[in-house]
């Protein structure tokens, strides 16, 4: 089975491919790179699995090929639950960088103590295949965000996320560790069951 790889985002791009790659399932990938004037998808649901559901939709009508997407982002409990969907854009549409985002969140919890720093990392992935079907998953990891941030892997917000149960940012794991954890890496695991059933 080639499935495509429904991300302009080259830090989800590498964490998906990896992802899969390690469930050892017998599918070929392609990415978006691979299909010239495939459309850009505006996120107009306001849910995780809804704006998954319409980037994969997309690229499956475009290419003809079983899409997937992921869409994901964090949630942040003192901001009640923002960025969430918006956490790619949260710094707004014309400074939307990793590190405008991320200072972004840390200027708006300048006051929130330690106890109420709670946030959890999300990550929708769907599947749409030629025929119709479609199939979405959630993963989510657990944490709490420090004051400043800390680490050089990973990308997004990994360098304020420190998981539960740990004493080190996302971004301070190397990316078998962040895999065996993360959001996407919980995701896919639950998409490759579903993925070995297709196959
Ligand atoms: P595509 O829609 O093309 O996939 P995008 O960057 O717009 O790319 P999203 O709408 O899903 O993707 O936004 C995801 C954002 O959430 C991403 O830009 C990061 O800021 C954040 N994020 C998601 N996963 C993350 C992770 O593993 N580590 C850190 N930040 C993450």
């Amino acid at each position: 089975m080639k499935i495509v790889l429904a991300t302009s985002n080259a830090n989800k791009l590498t964490e998906l491919a990896r992802i899969l790659e390690h469930q050892g399932l017998k599918i070929e990938l392609a990415t978006v790179a691979e299909f010239p004037g495939a459309p850009a998808v505006a996120e107009t649901e306001n849910t995780f699995e809804g704006n998954a559901l319409l980037k994969a939709r997309a690229l499956c009508s475009f290419t003809g090929l079983p899409a997937l997407a992921d869409d994901s982002g964090l949630c942040v409990n003192a901001l009640n639950g923002m960025p969430g969907i918006f956490s790619a854009r949260w710094a707004g549409a014309t400074q939307d960088t990793d590190e405008a985002n991320l200072q972004l969140v840390l200027r708006q919890l300048t006051d929130v103590p330690d106890v109420r720093r709670g946030a959890q990392f999300v990550c929708a992935a769907a599947l749409v295949l030629p025929d119709g079907q479609e199939f979405t998953v959630r993963g989510t990891v657990e944490g709490r965000l420090i004051l400043e941030p800390v680490g050089d892997y990973g990308f997004g917000y990994d360098p304020i996320f420190i998981p539960d149960g740990f004493a080190i940012t996302t971004a301070q794991m190397d990316a078998l560790e962040k895999d065996a954890i993360s959001h996407r890496g919980n995701a896919l695991r639950a998409m490759a069951l579903i993925l070995e059933e297709l196959i």
